[in-house]
């Protein structure tokens, strides 16, 4: 019965041609997690979670740089869905918050591990 239903479901989104991919960021100190590194080229949403003590962001770029898209600054506990149109090629997605201490000790959360490598493969649909 469970393994009809998902094939229900499977039938349905191709019959609406929405294979809108997905996947979960869990961001916390110094680490970016997602749960799948490879997503397929068009539509997808992010559900970006932030797991860690302190506020984060994600930032998604082109391997050259370019960001593609990016929340707002996510406080503790809190989740944000980010939606993308992506075209193939390799992405980094990462936090860019930087801050500095009472002491004067800078803390940039990119320096510090907040990075991921996600691949996106599939035709550009262009
Ligand atoms: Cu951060």
């Amino acid at each position: 019965m469970k393994r009809l239903l998902i094939g229900a479901v499977f039938a349905l989104a191709a019959c609406q041609g929405v294979a809108a991919d997905s996947a979960v960021v869990s961001l916390t100190e110094g680490r970016i997690e997602v749960s799948n590194s490879t997503l397929a080229a068009g539509k997808a949403t992010l559900e970006v979670v932030n797991d860690g003590e302190f506020n984060h962001t994600l930032v998604v770029a082109t391997a050259t740089g370019r960001v593609v898209a990016a929340t707002e600054v996510i406080t503790s506990g809190e989740s944000i869905d980010l939606d993308l149109d992506l075209t193939p090629g390799e992405y980094e997605f990462t936090c860019r918050i930087v801050v500095q201490t009472a002491d004067g000790v800078t803390v940039d959360h990119y320096a510090q591990g907040m990075v991921s490598h996600v691949t996106v493969t599939g035709d550009s649909g262009s």
